[in-house]
């Protein structure tokens, strides 16, 4: 594939955020086909009270319209890092509406979403864990999505993910927007606040809800994410501390929905030698070669330079986030062996792949093109630069099921709206997308 075919991909690949906007009007100049009235609009009842608050704004998840705090931490920690990593690749140009001259169109879309993130945020610093319908709707446009919005309990995991997200935020709009930065560092104080006098507030779905649950009743790894990035915001020590004695060696390879502790590495490498702790510092990237170091021999014996040992239900992130964890090694202790590992995960989502499909949408012939997301269904067309799913050996669905049932793990794959588990899109498996595609086009020689 050449250079500008792939970077067409890449800025489609952003784009999505855009067209997942809830809450404002994408007109048809700017989304074409996908323009949609401001939809979402209505206040969304707080769980179990009479009480309303407006938490409009946002993008919408996947192939839903749900919007929920511990995907869109991921999602937003992804953008950010990519930004930080290779800010020249990032066009001005991604047609984003009102678009300013003071920062960058991809830190425009980002606080876009950290906007919405804010008003998730109780008063006592408490963090809703999603806002969505009591169910899914059908394949409608957003703005018939028209029941209540319930706003659901406050969790410790998207808390913690909340404090993370914000305070990576305030480091990185500090010199672009002052007001907004020192906003995102106090939300990410208050949210740390709530945890420390708070244990473990695990999530379920409650009574009546039946939208995406994201559960997750271990926040220990939220939480020490959330201590790395208020460490590297603010250079408190009590922050420190908090590292020092929760630190992880089974975190290094976490770059997940649930599992975030190498998030929290990840931010600690970037603070500086003087603030940071010598000894930590090698520890945490001494864990990082190993996870990459393994992850390069298990690649090599795999026909398509991957290694996935479980195809689990976006099993496209999992490979995307292994590509990350590489080149984030590469950037320690550079070594050609992990950015051309990184490169062959990469052209296994974009094609050399056991089903021969390019796992993102409107690239080629070879493109999924029936992805279980609702505009792309309402319309009768898929919307370009979204990452399907990808294999899922677990048959989630039921039209997994009835297809798949005697196929290999790497083929338990069907490009149909139908198929949930396996072909439904998401902001946060664009996001690792984004990332590994601005490394290595931003890498002279390694995305050619
Ligand atoms: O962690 C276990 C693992 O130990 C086990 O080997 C494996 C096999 O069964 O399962 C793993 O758990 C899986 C979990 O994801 C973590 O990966 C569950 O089976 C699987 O059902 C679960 O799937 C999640 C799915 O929602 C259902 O809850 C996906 O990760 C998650 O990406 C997906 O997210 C949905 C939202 O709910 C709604 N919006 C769309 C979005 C994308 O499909
Ligand atoms: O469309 C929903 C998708 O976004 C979710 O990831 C998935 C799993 O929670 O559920 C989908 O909705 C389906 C529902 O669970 C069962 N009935 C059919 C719905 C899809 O058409
Ligand atoms: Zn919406």
């Amino acid at each position: 594939m050449d250079n500008i075919d792939f970077i067409k991909i890449f800025n489609n690949v952003c784009r999505m955020f855009y067209l997942q906007r809830c809450g404002c009007r994408l007109s048809e100049d700017m989304a074409g086909e996908f323009s949609h009235p401001a939809c979402h609009t209505a206040a969304a009842r707080i769980y179990g009270t009479a009480q309303y608050a407006d938490v409009g704004g946002g993008w919408h998840d996947a192939g839903d319209y749900g919007r929920y705090i511990v995907p869109a931490s991921k999602a937003v920690a992804d953008l950010l890092l990519a930004n930080k990593a290779a800010p020249s690749i990032f066009s001005d140009n991604l047609n984003i509406s009102g678009p300013s001259n003071s920062m960058p169109g991809i830190l425009e879309e980002i606080k876009y979403e950290l906007i919405w993130m804010k008003k998730m945020q109780r008063e006592d610093g408490g963090v809703y864990h999603k806002v969505t319908c009591a169910k899914f709707p059908g394949f409608v446009m957003p703005q018939y999505e028209t029941d209540e919005l319930i706003i659901s309990p406050v969790s410790t995991a998207a808390s913690g993910d909340f404090a993370a997200a914000m305070a990576m935020a305030y480091r990185i709009y500090a010199s672009l927007d002052h007001a907004f930065a020192q906003d995102c560092l106090m939300a990410a104080k208050r949210a740390w606040n709530f945890l420390e006098t708070t244990p473990c507030i695990p999530f379920t779905n409650p009574d009546g809800i039946i939208t995406g649950e994201y559960g997750d009743d271990n926040d220990s790894d939220e939480r020490y994410w959330a201590a790395c990035a208020l460490f590297a915001a603010t250079g408190d020590k009590t922050y420190h501390r908090y590292i020092k004695s929760n630190i992880n060696p089974a975190w290094a390879a976490d770059l997940g929905w649930a599992d975030v502790g190498a998030y929290g590495n990840a931010v600690y490498l970037s603070i500086s030698n003087d603030v940071a702790d010598a000894t930590v510092k090698s520890a945490i990237a001494m864990d990082l070669f190993r996870a990459a170091d393994s992850l390069v021999e298990k690649s090599r014996d795999n026909d398509y330079g991957v290694f996935v040992d479980d195809f689990i239900w976006g099993s496209n992130m999992v490979v995307l986030n292994n590509a990350m964890l590489l080149l984030m090694a590469n950037d320690i202790q550079p070594k050609s062996e992990y950015t051309v590992c990184a490169r062959r995960h990469l052209d296994y989502i974009l094609g050399n792949n056991p089903m021969g499909i390019c796992y993102v949408t409107g690239c080629s012939d070879l493109s999924a093109q029936h992805p279980h997301h609702r505009p792309s269904v309402a319309v009768g067309r898929a919307m370009s630069g979204m990452l399907v799913g990808g294999p899922d050996q677990h048959l989630h669905d039921a039209c997994a099921q009835k297809h798949l049932g005697s196929v290999s793990p790497a083929r338990c794959y069907i490009d149909d709206a139908e198929s949930y588990s396996t072909n439904e899109v998401a902001i946060y498996w664009n996001s690792p997308l984004v990332y590994v595609m601005a490394r290595l086009l931003a890498a002279p020689g390694s995305a050619d």
